[in-house]
């Protein structure tokens, strides 16, 4: 019987196979003068139904001019093709797979430590609290970026709605459990639902954002919808995607990478060029549609917004 920690292992190589052999693919694809979009990717961004989409006559939001980029943005196909979303496969490719959620309705919870639990429908969040367009920088672990226009709106907006006790110390994140749709779920070695946590105060910080659109529309399933979370001075996995209970504790919550491998993945998983992964470095990175890298900045370039939140905080493993 394999025991479980073999079991996370082969599922954490797995994270660094797929994006080498995407890497791989892409590069083959450019050298037949195909650009960086494979063709099978082509078209298939905009299979969702129009139908399914959420209120998308608020999109994009007016323009935030506080969250501006000093490089261009992703190309929309390549940020609604090459995607992370474990519950619908290991692969970058889940496009097809995700369009099996379904978002409508949906309803999301605040609980916990609240004057007031809220559950609304993620329509009517939409429709009450004012959409935004913010220019937001992105890194994954695994040392890709994107660069992505959000619109939604702060995450303390969203909170302030369930009104949070003050001996709340933590914001827990919990995706969909519904392995009918999301086939991966199936597979019980992984700790579903994807779970994600935030401490109260970088939660307040007026950069971490919820994502109900990108690039003026509505979200797609591949990317989170109906409802993400966006923390860009953080590895990509905290911005955890297609969120159905936001909760507020006193307990800091584990999140599902660092149950699968606390050495590799830790709380708070801020991006910083000078700590290596365990399994590799951490110095460069490579924006989606480049084939050269680029250095990787401290908290992702956004020290100045929020490295206040970690002063007296060293002895914590604050970039893992
Ligand atoms: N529920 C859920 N959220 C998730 C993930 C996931 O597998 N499941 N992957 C994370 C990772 S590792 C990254 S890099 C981003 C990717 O977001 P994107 O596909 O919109 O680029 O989503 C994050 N949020
Ligand atoms: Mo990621």
């Amino acid at each position: 019987m394999l025991t479980r920690t073999r079991k996370i292992w082969d599922v954490i190589d797995h994270r660094a196979t797929d994006e080498a052999l995407v890497t791989n693919r892409r590069k083959l694809l450019a050298g037949m003068g195909m650009g960086t979009i494979g063709l099978s990717f082509i078209g298939r961004a905009h299979a969702q139904e129009a139908g399914s989409l959420i209120a998308p006559e608020l999109y994009p939001g007016e323009r935030n001019p506080a969250f501006t980029l000093d490089r261009p943005l992703t190309e929309e196909k390549l940020a609604t093709t090459y995607n992370n979303f474990y519950e619908f496969g290991g692969s970058k490719d889940i496009v097809d797979a995700a369009q099996a959620l379904t978002i409508k309705p949906w309803t999301l919870t605040i609980d916990g430590m609240v004057e007031q639990t809220v559950e609304m429908d993620v329509g009517d969040i939409v429709r009450r609290l004012p959409i935004e367009e913010r220019l937001y920088r992105h890194r994954c672990v695994e040392a890709w970026s994107m660069d992505v226009p959000w619109s939604g709106f702060p995450l303390k907006v969203l909170l302030d709605l369930a009104r949070p006790q003050g001996s709340a110390k933590y914001v827990r994140f919990e995706t969909f459990l519904n392995p009918d749709e999301a086939p991966a779920q199936q597979q019980s070695w992984y700790p579903w639902p994807y779970i994600e946590g935030l401490s109260i105060a970088e939660a307040g910080n007026d950069l971490a954002f919820i994502a109900t659109g990108m690039y003026g529309k509505p979200l797609l399933k591949q990317n989170g919808a109906p409802i993400r979370l966006v923390t860009p001075w953080k590895y990509g996995f905290k911005s955890i995607k297609s969120i159905r209970k936001i909760t507020l504790t006193d307990q800091r919550p584990v999140s599902y990478w660092e149950e699968l491998g606390p050495s590799e993945y830790g709380f708070w998983a801020n991006v910083n060029p000078e700590v290596p992964h365990p399994r590799w470095s951490q110095a460069y990175e490579r924006p989606l549609g480049d084939f050269g890298s680029v250095p990787t900045r401290l908290f992702n370039g956004y020290a100045e917004q929020v490295a206040s939140l970690y002063s007296g905080m060293e002895g914590e493993q604050l970039f893992m």
